[in-house]
């Protein structure tokens, strides 16, 4: 059981990645919004899966459609198609809207609960329309009761005066808004000469994130693509614990011939990070990651290869006595192998590389390179970094 080769190690984390996203809870979002504000753009420049784009809603009521995706940890309202014109019509649409708010939270299940309204309002509107206005005052007073936070997205914000001054009249009215954002959802070509860069979807998240329940942060975290920040933070702390569980597995001296124990941690730790990027690894591309680092081929048994000389790079290791694996040895090599796939995974995100390319030599030898590199950083003894550098 013992000699553990890197695909059987990357099956265990495949199939680890796949409990902890289903073990999160869901996020639940709704989004208003009259026709044409660019709900389904913002929706779709958002999160990670276009769900709203390929999926097929499922009608809740006539005018609300929700789009969710299977063993996926997020579902989103929407109202396409929705005027905010006559009365009757403006009335049934706020019934609907608060029925499912009611029942939401009535289920008493943290995955039924609608977490956050987003309110969406073109900036290329210019003013606060009465309309608008009565209709967030009839709802909120609703979602208030129920504890659901509300905020008004301004979209289409590619005048950044007009989108100030909508925001000011919008907060003048005190309406009970967690908060209004501008944003600017895809780039927006005014002429050949002039494009308007995307912006405000960081914000949107971090808003998010400080209204929505503990419970469903780490969804939202997986699920968001924007907000790059919040990914590495959350990456980061899943490195730190687990190189300091990795610690006290290491803390009792072992002999090397059993330095395979580090590995649940590891396996833990890689999973978690996956989880948190939502990138698409395959179990393929996971064990290119491991040959890359802690392993060099099929048959290599992971704990002999961390004596092949990988603890040379730490500084520190000639600490090393008597074939034991020092708590810091252990918790250096775990650290600089989550903060290698962390590099890695930004890389992926930041378009400089593909996930597919893990497996080409090229590819490892990038990982590899990162790795060392992340070896020869000082740490303390349980593997946090001292010097200044990011991850
Ligand atoms: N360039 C750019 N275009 C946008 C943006 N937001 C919306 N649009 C455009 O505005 C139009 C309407 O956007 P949608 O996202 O379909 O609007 P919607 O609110 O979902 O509309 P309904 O589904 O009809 O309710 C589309 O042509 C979008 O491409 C943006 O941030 N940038
Ligand atoms: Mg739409």
């Amino acid at each position: 059981m013992h000699d553990l080769n890197p695909a059987e190690v990357a099956q265990r984390i495949m199939k680890e990645v796949k409990q902890k996203i289903q073990g999160l809870n869901k996020l639940n979002v709704m989004v208003l919004g009259k026709t044409g504000v660019g709900k389904s753009t913002l929706i779709n420049s958002v999160f990670q899966e276009p769900i709203a784009q390929t999926g097929i809603g499922k009608p809740v009521t006539s005018r609300i459609k929700k789009y969710e995706k299977e063993d996926y940890p997020l579902s989103i309202y929407d109202t396409p198609g929705l005027e905010l014109g006559g009365e009757n019509a403006v009335d049934e649409l706020l019934k609907e809207i608060n029925t499912i708010l009611k029942k939401s939270v009535e289920k008493n299940d943290i995955n039924e609960a609608i977490h956050c309204v987003w309110y969406c309002i073109s900036s290329t509107s210019h003013r606060f329309e009465e309309s608008e206005k009565s209709f967030i005052n009839s709802f909120i007073t609703e979602a208030k009761q129920y504890q659901i936070p509300v905020i008004v997205v301004l979209t289409q914000s590619y005048a950044k005066k007009d989108t100030a001054q909508l925001k000011a009249e919008i907060e003048k009215e005190e309406l009970g808004i967690a908060e209004v954002v501008p944003v600017l959802a895809q780039d927006y070509e005014i002429d050949e000469d002039y494009v308007a860069r995307a912006f405000g979807l960081t914000r949107l998240v971090d808003v998010m994130y400080e209204v929505i329940p503990e419970s469903v942060q780490n969804a939202l975290i997986a699920v968001q693509k924007v907000n790059r920040q919040m990914k590495n933070t959350k990456a980061q702390a899943i490195v730190v614990s687990s190189a300091s569980l990795a610690a006290a597995t290491g803390a009792t001296p072992i002999p090397f011939a059993d330095s395979f124990l580090l590995v649940p941690e590891q396996i833990s730790m890689l999973a978690g990070i996956t989880a948190v990027y939502g990138l698409p690894v395959d179990q393929a591309t996971m064990t290119a990651v491991i040959s890359a680092t802690i392993g060099t081929s099929g048959t290599t048994v992971l704990g002999k290869t961390l004596v092949s000389g990988l603890f040379k790079l730490i500084p520190g290791a000639g600490s090393f006595v008597g074939g034991a694996i020092s708590a810091s040895i252990a918790a250096a090599l775990t650290a600089a192998l989550g903060e290698a796939y962390i590099g890695v995974m930004n890389m992926i995100c930041d378009g400089k590389m593909k996930a597919d390319d893990l497996k080409t030599n090229e590819g490892k030898q990038t990982l590899t390179a990162m790795f060392r590199q992340k070896l020869g950083r000082k740490r303390d003894k349980l593997g946090k970094p001292v010097d200044a550098e990011q991850f």
